[in-house]
């Protein structure tokens, strides 16, 4: 994707987050969004497999991971994740867990090879880049391998999960136990290296500053300039459940301004998704006239967010869906796993 003409620089950048009405970035961000995709909002049906929860690692922002023998510690078997993806309207299974010993990397590629027998037109994005560092550990093993390997399995994409924020203060402060800015961001071009196109998420409201928000975005708008495969990003609004990281969840007005300001920076990367369990529905919704052209999909089962104690639902049906999107005035277009929205969706089809 062409950048536009005249990008915008990290004082300026800071400048629209800090200084700019919100609706006046907001229509800057949806005319930019508009040149794109026109009035189109996209959505997928997939399914969010978290195989387990089991963490070695102890984040502080996470409420997700569990040791055993914690109450809310759960693991799946592969039978109830193959029949958690038998839906044939499905077109995307997300895949990403905690990081255990015994859910290591043989394990993990069997579950990929499964999946991929079973319903070989679906699209698998799996494998953050943190499991991706830890598979590479414990087989002592480079990552550009695991990856290759990932990929002959049957993997289409690395999800974006993981990078926090892009710094070496956060990364001490809040996931020291967990790969840094710089792992992240080399598995990800390696990702790249490999044919695996991939997305980025970007974790805010917690105690990152608006340097840190706008040194994140330039790190992936530079990673995506030497010949990046970023197909999306994604900002998550950090929901601090029992953490106590921060009392309050960012307001809705902030999320729109992330929203608003990735679209402008992030200009290379060409999807900026409305993380609706994050978000929450009525900021996604907003977020939709914000920049944003997808709001990402159906989901099923997610666990993270609601571990996380989201007020979100841990599924949304298609047709709630295309209600938010023409309740904002813009038309819903179903999309596949790699956003094409013309190709035909669901996994019967096989790619
Ligand atoms: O890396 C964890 C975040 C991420 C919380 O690639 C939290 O298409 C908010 O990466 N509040 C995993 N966020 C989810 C993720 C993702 C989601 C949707 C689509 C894609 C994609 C990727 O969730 C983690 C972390 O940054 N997270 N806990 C929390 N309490
Ligand atoms: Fe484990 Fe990921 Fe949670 Fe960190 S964020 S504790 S690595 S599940």
């Amino acid at each position: 994707m062409r950048p536009t003409p005249s990008r915008i620089s990290a004082s300026d950048a800071l400048s629209l987050l800090q200084e700019t009405p919100l609706l006046d970035l907001g229509i800057r961000a949806y005319d930019r969004k508009h040149e794109l995709f026109g009035n189109q909002i996209t959505y997928v049906q997939n399914r969010h497999v978290n195989p387990t929860n089991l963490c070695v690692y102890s984040c502080r922002f996470c409420d997700f991971a569990a040791k055993k023998g914690d109450a809310h510690a759960y693991e799946l078997t592969e039978a109830a994740i193959l029949k958690d993806l038998s839906d044939p309207s499905l077109s995307e299974a997300h895949v990403v867990g905690g990081l255990w010993p015994s859910w290591g990397f043989k394990r993990s590629l069997e579950l990929i090879k499964s999946i991929r027998s079973h319903y070989p037109g679906l699209w698998i994005k799996a494998f953050t880049a943190v499991e991706i560092a830890y598979f590479a550990r414990m087989e002592k093993k480079p990552s550009l391998e695991i990856l290759e390997q990932m990929k002959a399995a049957g993997v289409d994409m690395v999800p974006g999960g993981g990078a926090e924020i892009l710094d070496e203060r956060i990364h001490q402060a809040l996931y020291k136990d967990k790969i840094g800015p710089a792992d992240w961001l080399r598995i990800h071009k390696e990702a790249h290296e490999v044919g695996l196109p991939s997305n980025a998420t970007m974790l805010f409201g917690h105690i990152e500053t608006d340097e840190e928000i706008v040194d994140h975005l330039m790190q992936l708008r530079d990673l995506q300039d030497r010949g990046g495969l970023f197909q999306s990003f994604i900002p998550l609004a950090f929901l601090p459940g029992k953490t106590k990281v921060v009392a309050q969840q960012v307001s809705a007005p902030r999320c729109l301004r992330i929203i608003a300001l990735s679209r402008l920076v992030l200009d290379n990367i060409p999807h900026i998704k409305a993380y609706w369990p994050t978000l929450g529905l009525e900021t996604a919704a907003s977020a939709l006239s914000f920049g944003a052209d997808d709001l990402d999909g159906t989901l099923g089962k997610e666990r993270i967010m609601q571990l996380a104690d989201s007020e979100s639902p841990a599924a949304l049906t298609r047709s709630f869906m295309e209600d938010i999107i023409r309740d904002g005035g813009q038309v819903a277009a179903e999309r596949n796993g790699s956003f094409e929205v013309d190709a035909a969706v669901g996994q019967q089809v096989s790619v």
